[in-house]
């Protein structure tokens, strides 16, 4: 693993002249978003103890991610304005997608991307770490921790953080994007003693009663199209109230329609608060979702596996209109 030396030494001289730091992500933060900004934030602490730094994100963070150390710090962007923070740092995803946090990430003097995602690097960053082989931003962020100019000092604490994200974008080590380089900086992190067991299942396994029944009647009442090329799902807003169960409760289904027997494409549809609907892709085929997130709307993407976008409502339209595009793109 190469670490990023001469980046490192840019990033320390610009922290050096730093009073505020905020470490952001595009919404929603997920495992990898949260294990970045928490380790990126440690190794800064620890370098400069002066620095006033943030973890600033758009939305809550989810439960799920509260057992980490310090993840409740997080804190959301009407705290701030734009030109309270003097060093912006975006982890996991482009800094077009903050969402909320933009400004304050526009108004800082220099920004920094920490990032793995192939697309969606348009963006005039100050400083680059960016990997697209690293399987997750933690990857990343654990290679400038090598780094000689800003070494990081791998705690339990950090070392969980770093765990959470790769098992949160490899699937527990099952995706293609998992490397060997992967698996020994895991080792690294194992080597630190924290319970990877308790922090992997709390972070990516648990469910609510809600979320478990809202996963088995979308699962029952799945769709199969394109000759049985297809595997859809669809969480209405009302099916969401009649389980209590949250937005975050659909997390993990669209994985599980993914691995029905004869499915190339799982596709999941979501509406939203607002009446939108989110639209998550995987791909267990060489077909690229990714590709297919990006035709149907400018803010899609993610990775040629597992991607998504979202489209206005109302959603049966959306539905039938996603399925057209995708059958008539597998040809
Ligand atoms: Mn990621």
């Amino acid at each position: 693993m190469i670490p990023f030396e001469v980046e490192a030494v840019r990033l320390k001289q610009v922290l050096e002249r730093a009073q505020r730091v905020m470490i952001t992500a595009p919404a929603p933060a997920d495992g990898d978003s949260i294990g970045s900004q928490l380790a990126v934030r440690s190794t800064i602490r620890a370098h400069f103890p002066r620095l006033d730094v943030r973890i600033v994100n758009e939305d809550v963070l989810l439960d799920r991610y509260r057992h980490l150390p310090g993840a409740n710090d997080a804190e959301l962007p009407r705290a701030y304005q734009p030109g309270d923070f003097d060093v912006g740092i975006v982890v996991d995803g482009g800094a077009e997608r903050l969402g909320a946090s933009q400004a304050l990430f526009e108004a800082c003097k220099t920004k920094v991307q920490v990032d793995h995602h192939a697309v969606g690097a348009t963006y005039e960053y100050d400083l680059r770490f960016w990997d697209p082989k690293a399987a997750a931003t933690t990857e990343v962020v654990y290679r400038i921790g090598i780094s000689q100019a800003l070494p990081l000092r791998l705690t339990p604490e950090v070392a969980q953080a770093l765990y959470v994200g790769v098992i949160f974008d490899t699937g527990y080590f099952r995706h293609g994007n998992t490397t060997p380089e992967t698996l020994e900086f895991c080792a690294a992190l194992l080597r630190t003693g924290f319970n990877f067991s308790e922090v992997g299942e709390r972070a990516m396994l648990m469910r609510t009663m809600g979320g478990i029944q809202l996963m088995g009647r979308v699962m029952a009442e799945s769709k199969v199209s394109a000759e049985g090329r297809v595997l859809s799902g669809v969480v209405p807003r009302h099916l969401l109230r009649s389980f209590a169960a949250r937005d975050e409760d659909r997390d993990g289904i669209i994985d599980q329609l993914s691995l029905v027997q004869g499915v190339q494409v799982a596709v999941l549809f979501h509406e939203t608060e607002q009446g939108d609907v989110k639209i998550s892709f995987r791909s267990k085929s060489d077909f690229d979702v990714a590709e297919l997130a990006r035709q149907l709307s400018p803010t899609g993407g993610g990775h040629r596996k597992a991607s998504g976008c979202m489209l206005r409502g109302p959603l049966d339209s959306t539905v039938s209109y996603v399925l057209d595009t995708l059958e008539k793109m597998l040809g």
